[in-house]
């Protein structure tokens, strides 16, 4: 008895402290952090790196909904996510995986991917309107960061 109380009561202290880190909000399996400063792509990866993240990658067309929500009609910049082609061009890869961009989950914009500057347009932006173009990877914009929502044990 006296067990199942502790055990209730740890239980109960882990579901409080459950949080994502300071500048970071809990969706999903995922802490996200919208920056306010602007960076080039690969900064803003290297900024996530020491934020304990890395730039945001898509796993479900509900995630995808969920950044694009966040930032369509709220935003004024488009936001860095982790997803590019530098590697081959033409083939959108996720920057952590390695993973290639499932079809069924990307929100490209109208006439997205352009590529509108041949070959210099590697990396990928939500845009504004929640969509999702290429653009130039030394462009700054805003970024997303994301890390997995763990819980912190205590004691
Ligand atoms: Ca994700
Ligand atoms: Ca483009």
């Amino acid at each position: 008895m006296l067990f199942l109380t502790a055990a209730v009561l740890w239980l109960h202290c882990a579901a409080l402290v459950r949080s994502c880190g300071v500048g970071f909000v809990a969706h999903g399996d995922s802490c996200y952090h919208f920056s306010h400063d602007r960076e080039a792509f690969e900064l803003a990866q290297l900024v996530c790196k020491q934020l304990g993240a890395s730039l945001a990658e898509v796993d479900s067309i509900a995630e995808g909904q969920y950044l694009s929500s966040m930032l369509a009609g709220k935003s004024s910049d488009h936001h860095w996510i982790g997803l590019s082609d530098i590697r081959e061009e033409g083939t959108w890869r996720w920057h952590t995986t390695g993973e290639v961009l499932k079809p069924a989950i990307a929100m490209w914009d109208t006439h997205e991917p352009n590529n509108s500057r041949p070959g210099l347009e590697n990396c990928v932006v939500i845009k504004t309107d929640g969509k999702w173009g290429d653009t130039l990877c030394m462009e700054s914009h805003p970024y997303i960061c994301e890390m997995p929502y763990e819980r912190i044990d205590v004691g």
